[in-house]
């Protein structure tokens, strides 16, 4: 089988990672429709050595495309998801707009690949690729909650500033060039900086980021008692984002076990050897494909609980190849059919 794999956003930094990570992990495309908004069409992007012109999304393209991948935003994802499953495309959809909806599937191929399948074995047709804070947290949290069960988890999250795509990185850069901003992309100077907020407020004091860790982490493990409480940080990296996580098990927990656990858990590097500074961060995580998890030690206080610090790149597990292996999960489905 090959496939016509349309990409909508393919102008921006996740569209862009989604393109290279089709060319790296040889997804086997037969075509590739390059798809942005009218203010990016007809820009040139790269695939496996060809150049390709980005057109604007219509009914008709969607006609002949088998898989799209969705990354233009959560009102780009509302205007054109439904038009392209309409026309035969099975749709993965990077943005927030369908995450919480109930009959679409929210999946990390690590933890919850059966979900993209409806019960006569064939792909939904609107799957909804999570957030990345919320992806990277997960790869890890379903070895332990499968081993020992994961009661709670306190997280706090050091995140990139490629999380706003190129708007925030420029800023970044902008900012430590000495330029004077108007206005703030990350709400306050980022640059030396780190700011308590990641995208705005809701009622009870948390931001959506943090909701999206709480709500989209119950949906994809399945289990609505998982308690997250999240504090979500913006700090001037690129990269990755860092995650701390205290979690809180079940069951008790042998700490060189559940380190191996982790190690030949899929998706997942172990690099904890702290006597060496062998540890995680953004700079080797840096377009990588894998969570990479350190500093692993049992919690003072309580035996069942342990912190661990994870790190990755926000752009590639946290968005493009999450998106792409689902589409890899759905590919292999149909090859053994
Ligand atoms: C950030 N996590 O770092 C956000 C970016 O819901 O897909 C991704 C937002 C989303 O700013």
């Amino acid at each position: 089988f090959r496939y016509r794999v349309a990409v909508l956003g393919a102008t921006g930094l996740v569209g862009r990672t989604m393109i290279q990570v089709l060319e790296e992990r040889n997804f086997p495309v037969d075509e590739l429709v390059p798809l942005a908004s009218q203010r990016s069409a007809s820009q040139i992007v790269r695939f496996k050595g060809r150049e390709f012109i980005t057109a604007v999304p219509s009914g008709d393209i969607f006609r002949n495309v088998d898989i799209a991948l969705f990354s233009a935003g959560a009102s780009a994802s509302r205007e054109w998801a439904h038009v392209a499953a309409a026309a035969g495309a099975i749709v993965i959809d990077n943005s927030s707009a369908f995450r919480m909806e109930p009959g679409i599937p929210l999946v990390v191929p690590e933890v919850n690949p059966e979900a993209i399948f409806k019960a006569d074995g064939t792909p939904e047709s609107i799957i909804a690729n999570p957030n990345c804070s919320t992806i990277q947290m997960v790869v890890v949290l379903k070895p332990l909650y499968d081993r020992y069960g994961v009661k709670r988890v306190v997280v706090s999250t050091y995140q990139s500033v490629t999380g706003k795509g190129k708007a925030g990185r420029d800023a970044l850069e902008s900012e430590l060039a000495g330029e004077v901003q108007e206005q703030f992309t990350h709400f306050h100077q980022i640059a030396f900086n780190a700011v308590p907020q990641i995208d705005t407020f809701t009622e009870n004091g948390y931001t959506k980021e943090e909701m999206k860790m709480v709500n989209e982490t119950r949906k994809i493990m399945g289990d609505e008692a998982l308690a997250v409480s999240p504090t979500t940080v913006r700090i001037p990296v690129y990269g990755g984002h860092g995650e701390s996580l205290n979690i809180e098990l079940e069951n008790e927990f042998d700490i060189d076990e559940l380190r191996a656990l982790l190690a030949s858990s899929p998706g997942i590097i172990l690099q904890d050897d702290p006597s060496a500074r062998i540890y995680p961060m953004p700079l080797t995580s840096y377009e990588r494909d894998e969570v990479f998890a350190g500093r692993i030690r049992r919690d003072f206080w309580n035996p069942k609980t342990l912190n661990m610090w994870i790190v990755a790149d926000n752009l590639r597990k946290g968005a493009a190849t999450n998106a792409v292996q689902i589409a890899e999960v759905i590919a292999a489905r149909q090859e053994k059919a």
